[in-house]
């Protein structure tokens, strides 16, 4: 046994989620199977064994339940039911077991917020003030005339809608089509309650949680300072981590989560890491981790997401640094540069054109070195790249239909709009999955829902897995590299030069096993003599993102474009 083994052995409670690598699919986009133009359930059936090869350990499905697909699933209309288009409930059946025959995992996307407007609860809530389901959501009366409160939607607009018959308005956080749940009203937790148990009875191994931290919304639901309703990043006090999110998710643990060997993950808007300890902190029984949000935010302006800006290293740097080093031995972090929400994390925070190859596997050797878990989005492993279709009418995500429909009717200029939507919308991470240089990507034999990206002659799983220097054997040998080194999954984390901003460059140590990585973000060459400041010296690399060492002294290290190296040290 090394040291570093008993270290493990002893010191270190192994528990899988940590070790594991998640692959997240997004099915109407990942594989169709009966030539509709939609991904589905027996889409994916066929690429299990691609995901296996690469290595990843559990696949978490975008949502797969029956919706009327105002927001692509996020508006759940039966829990309990699987979306026409998808297939059908044996379908879910045989791909569960045949996830798990792969010794793979299968995490479903849990969106229990809000509804749709179409889920039989808010139709017949709807239907009367005296249903009995009319208290599963939040209805208010107007104050003189108006809204209830100025809270302003994700989606655009206000918060509330108003129902004319009983003369009360709604709540939805995000469209119209998906009312928030009354999480105040306990029958709403003993039917989520329920639910989730069936699935986990079903044999699902976790729950990816959607917006979780909004379903307990501040008391009274006064209004926001500002005329214009509360801008997304103001929603914190209000809406977001409210008064009795924690009570609710111990309950949820007591209830369900507990009962099982199963992995969470809750999608946390806006915490800092304080927060998502009280979320995921190992003394309490609340979460595994959560997706927090201040790098995706790195990059936009005073209003918010579409005013994209430019950002900086040294910043990025700090994010990571700090959730590493305050979650460390408390609680347990996600790691991921990009989902079904976000821009393509090559084109974001690389170099989509001229060293897309090299920026893919520099970031993913980031992603694949830190502490936590890593987060794999369909097509990243391939370089896939974000999206510029010419006109509006080839998008189809409501959250960017609508911020174009807004700000064309105030006057904004349509031409810089497309440009922000390139920037940031959420297409770009939608476009099908680029299996070949075959028709429509090999995604469908027929149209599909929303045009794939034109360089898929280019980039695709096919070419890919051909080229043995590709970026998906790239992720297949950092995958492997986190199994065979436990420093990656439990060692400590020390950041070098942190205002440099060219470079990023950190520490991995576990009792006598020391990682140096060194990444460079740039196309400028940099030179830099680390050894002194990591407290050792080079005795191997284990893997690096360009086929041959570059030139220099001993003590230098020239890194080339976007070149990105881990060396164990002495
Ligand atoms: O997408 C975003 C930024 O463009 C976020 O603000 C997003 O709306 C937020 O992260 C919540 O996301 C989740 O819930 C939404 C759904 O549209 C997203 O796809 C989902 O990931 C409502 O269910
Ligand atoms: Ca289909």
């Amino acid at each position: 046994m090394t040291a570093q083994q008993r270290t493990l052995a002893t010191q270190v409670n192994r528990i899988w989620w940590k070790e594991a690598i998640v692959y997240q699919i997004y099915p109407r986009s990942f594989m169709d199977s009966n030539g509709d133009g939609i991904g589905d359930l027996p889409g994916i059936l066929t690429k299990l064994d691609y995901l296996k090869q690469l290595g990843v350990d559990v696949l978490w499905l975008s949502p797969i339940y029956r919706s009327p697909n105002d927001d692509n699933g996020y508006d759940i209309s039966d829990y309990q039911s699987i979306m026409e288009e998808f297939g059908t409930i044996e379908d879910f059946q045989r791909l569960l077991r045949e996830v798990h025959q792969r010794d793979m995992k299968l995490v479903m996307d849990l969106v229990v917020n809000h509804t749709s407007d179409e889920h039989p609860w808010f139709v017949s809530a709807k239907s009367s003030k005296q249903s009995p389901f009319r208290d599963y959501y939040i209805w208010r009366r107007g104050i003189e005339g108006r809204e209830p409160n100025n809270w302003a939607s994700f989606f655009g607009g206000s918060v509330w809608e108003y129902d004319e018959q009983s003369d009360e308005y709604y709540l939805h956080l995000f469209s119209k089509k998906q009312p928030d749940l009354n999480w105040e009203n306990p029958i709403v937790r003993q039917e989520i309650f329920a639910m989730m148990n069936w699935w986990l009875e079903q044999g699902v191994d976790g729950f990816r949680m959607d917006v979780i931290n909004a379903i307990s919304k501040v008391e009274g639901l006064p209004d926001a300072p500002g005329e214009n309703g509360l801008p997304y990043q103001w929603g914190g006090q209000y809406f977001l981590n409210g008064p009795n999110v924690h009570q609710w998710l111990a309950d949820m643990h007591q209830h369900v989560l507990g009962k099982f060997d199963v992995m969470t993950v809750g999608e946390t808007l806006d915490v800092t890491p304080a927060e998502a300890l009280l979320y995921v902190g190992e003394n309490r029984a609340e979460l595994n981790m959560v997706f927090q949000f201040e790098l995706m935010d790195i990059d936009s302006g005073s209003s918010g997401k579409w005013d994209a800006q430019p950002w900086k290293l040294s910043t990025f740097k700090q994010i990571f640094s700090k959730w590493q080093t305050e979650l460390h031995g408390a609680g347990w972090n996600s790691l991921y540069l990009n989902n079904h929400d976000q821009p393509r994390l090559v084109s974001r925070f690389g170099d989509d054109v001229e060293y897309r190859v090299e920026s893919a596997k520099m970031l993913a050797t980031l992603l694949h070195t830190l502490q936590g878990t890593p987060f794999i989005y369909q097509g990243e492993e391939i370089g896939m790249t974000n999206v510029r279709f010419e006109t509006i009418a080839e998008y189809r995500d409501i959250e960017t239909l609508n911020h174009y429909d807004e700000s064309v009717n105030r006057g904004e200029d349509p031409q810089k709009l497309m440009q922000s939507i390139y920037r940031k919308g959420r297409d770009n991470a939608r476009t099908p999955m680029q299996w070949s240089a075959e028709q429509e990507a090999g995604f469908t034999m027929g149209t599909p829902w929303i045009a794939v990206n034109p360089n898929y002659t280019d980039i695709n799983a096919a070419q890919a897995l051909a080229d043995d220097s590709s970026i998906y054997w790239y992720y297949q040998r950092l995958i492997q590299l986190r199994k065979q080194h436990p420093v990656i999954v439990y060692g400590g984390y020390r950041l070098l030069y942190p205002d440099h901003e060219g470079i990023y460059a950190y520490l991995r140590t576990l009792a006598d096993e020391t990682l140096l990585v060194l990444l460079n973000f740039k196309k400028e060459i940099e030179v830099i003599s680390p050894w002194e400041t990591a407290g050792g010296f080079p005795q191997e690399i284990l893997l690096g993102n360009y086929p041959e060492p570059s030139e220099g002294l001993d003590s230098q290290v020239v890194l080339r474009p976007f070149e990105a190296r881990v060396y164990r040290l002495r």
